[in-house]
């Protein structure tokens, strides 16, 4: 008995741990001259990081959002993404980056420091900055809810994917309630706006 109570308390501590406090954030400057630039942001492998940007790079000829130049297409850092456009990655000797643009959620597929950098094109002649707005989440079941607004929002259970067993995902069903709550908003401005 001592031993099988011994093996299902390993199990139980091998369970996701959910995190109460709320999560990390941060801006980083993004600099248009520079290769890839260190956040000071670490991650934890399967953390959610939470990315938007703005900001402008400009050459001698154009402005570029974060988002790029979506007619030229480059794929020198392992990610197809519009040239000039933010891309990032998860600690240095990787070959995975991702495509940021003006706003992407990020799943770490490992730990290390988050560093970012202008897509693919000759830094010499360019200058600006883009600003990103990053916030860290711990996603204990991995559903793309942060644990913090499972509990203190959503009230879903941050250890179930589908909190209320119906077959449809937490996620999904907060986003029906997100543009529902929209929907309302607005219907209720018509309204006070109506004579
Ligand atoms: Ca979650
Ligand atoms: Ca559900």
């Amino acid at each position: 008995m001592l031993i099988i109570a011994a093996v299902l308390s390993g199990c139980v501590s091998a369970n996701p741990k959910v995190n109460r406090a709320p999560p990390r954030e941060y801006t980083v400057t993004v600099l248009a001259d520079r290769g890839w630039q260190e956040s000071r942001i670490r991650v934890r492998s399967g953390q959610v990081i939470e990315c938007a940007a703005e900001g402008q790079w400009n050459d001698h000829f154009n402005s570029y959002g974060p988002e790029g130049n979506p007619e030229i297409q480059k794929g020198h850092f392992s990610v197809m993404a519009p040239a000039n456009s933010l891309i990032m990655q998860v600690g240095q000797h990787t070959n995975i980056s991702y495509y940021i643009g003006l706003r992407t959620n990020v799943v770490a597929e490992r730990s290390g420091e988050i560093r970012f950098r202008k897509n693919f094109s000759l830094p010499i002649g360019m200058e600006g900055e883009v600003k990103v707005k990053v916030k860290i989440c711990d996603d204990a079941d991995g559903d793309g809810l942060a644990d913090y607004d499972e509990i203190n929002f959503w009230k879903t259970n941050p250890l179930s994917t589908d909190s209320d067993g119906d077959g449809f995902n937490d996620f999904e069903e907060t986003i029906d309630i997100r543009t529902k709550a929209a929907a309302a908003a607005e219907t209720n401005a018509q309204e006070q706006a109506a004579p």
